[in-house]
């Protein structure tokens, strides 16, 4: 039988068949994956094949077909073993809030990269304008600017009053979605909203004050009536960047990559080459400061160094 996985605890893995069926298995033996040093050889996203025996109450996955795309996040910047989120994905979706948790443009920019290097379109939900305050609501038209012309999709949303839910559920229908992002911005509450039949947990806010619990605690893929599915994640405090080189990080800036091609220097590292392109876009407002200044902090997060001694 074939299926996707859709939770994966670890050890057991829910499966849903081909024929619609809902099985909980378990990897059959020796299941490894080549190439990549994973905790865990098989994610929700996952295409399987898996077998019933007969004697006992669950199934065995037995190979893994392959993926087009996976995301993954190390335990921790200097760790050399990865944890696959989930594969399969067609957007990627990170869900933000300028208040209760504010957002930090650095957190979003090396979402973005991400997604960038593993060639999965991005997309960034600006959630809870409802509790936004004016000064709240120009931040959310500056950063609105500033990634729908790096080349982004955004939407501003209210999971509680339900305003631009549409635009969201248009946006996502009959894909394969990634919802990503900090725990307490209302991941889950946005999956209930598309499809309230769900009832997906979600926190209580009382009790994030700013730093935030997870509520949810595995990533758990969602179908929707309206074609498509939903991955609600835990919440996430960062992403490192370890496995990239210097010289690719401007490849994964899309707005970056528009002038490159016009700096003097096929090399340019847009910092301090005369004839940068890059950073006569910048001067005229064409590029956001905020982006340039992501992309040097990039540049220059140790580990990033380190890790590049390694990989050159
Ligand atoms: N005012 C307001 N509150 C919201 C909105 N969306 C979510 N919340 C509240 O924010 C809190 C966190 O929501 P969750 O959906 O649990 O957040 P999450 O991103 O799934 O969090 P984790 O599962 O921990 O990663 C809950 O108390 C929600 O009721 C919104 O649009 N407006
Ligand atoms: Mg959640
Ligand atoms: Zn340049």
């Amino acid at each position: 039988m074939k299926g996707v996985v859709v939770k994966s605890t670890g050890s057991w893995y829910l499966v849903k068949t081909t024929e619609g069926q809902s099985i909980e298995c378990k990897i059959k033996g020796k299941l490894r994956l080549k190439g990549i040093k994973t905790t865990n050889p098989v994610a929700v996203g996952d295409k399987v094949v898996i077998e019933m025996p007969e004697s006992q109450g669950f199934g065995m996955i037995k190979d893994v077909l392959p993926r087009h795309n996976h995301i993954i996040r190390k335990s921790t910047n200097l760790s050399k073993v990865s944890h696959i989120i989930a594969a399969n994905i067609d957007l990627a979706l990170l869900v933000v809030t300028i208040r209760e948790p504010r957002i930090a443009t650095g957190f979003i920019d090396r979402f973005l990269v991400n997604a960038e290097a593993y060639h999965i379109e991005a997309a960034i939900v600006f959630n809870k304008i409802d509790i936004y305050k004016e000064e709240d609501m120009g931040r959310l038209h500056e950063l609105i600017e500033i990634y729908q012309g790096a080349g982004y999709k955004t939407f501003s949303v209210s999971a509680k009053t339900r305003e631009n839910i549409q635009d969201l559920k248009l946006a996502v229908q009959n894909k394969v979605n990634l919802f990503s992002g900090i725990s307490g911005v209302g991941k889950s509450a946005l999956v209930n909203c598309i499809e309230p039949g769900l009832k997906v947990k979600t926190g209580d806010i009382s009790s994030y004050h700013k730093k935030g619990k997870h509520t949810t605690t595995f990533p758990e893929m969602h179908a929707l009536s309206i074609g498509g599915f939903i991955i609600d994640t835990p919440g996430i405090r960062e992403f490192g960047l370890v496995e990239f080189r210097k010289n690719e990080i401007a490849e994964r800036f899309p707005e970056f990559r528009r002038y490159q091609h016009d700096c003097r220097f096929n090399n340019c590292t847009h910092i301090h080459e005369p004839f940068c392109a890059v950073k006569e876009a910048l001067d005229k407002g064409e590029i956001a400061m905020s982006r340039y200044e992501s992309y040097l902090r990039i540049i220059d997060d140790d580990n990033l160094d380190k890790e590049l001694w390694e990989w050159e």
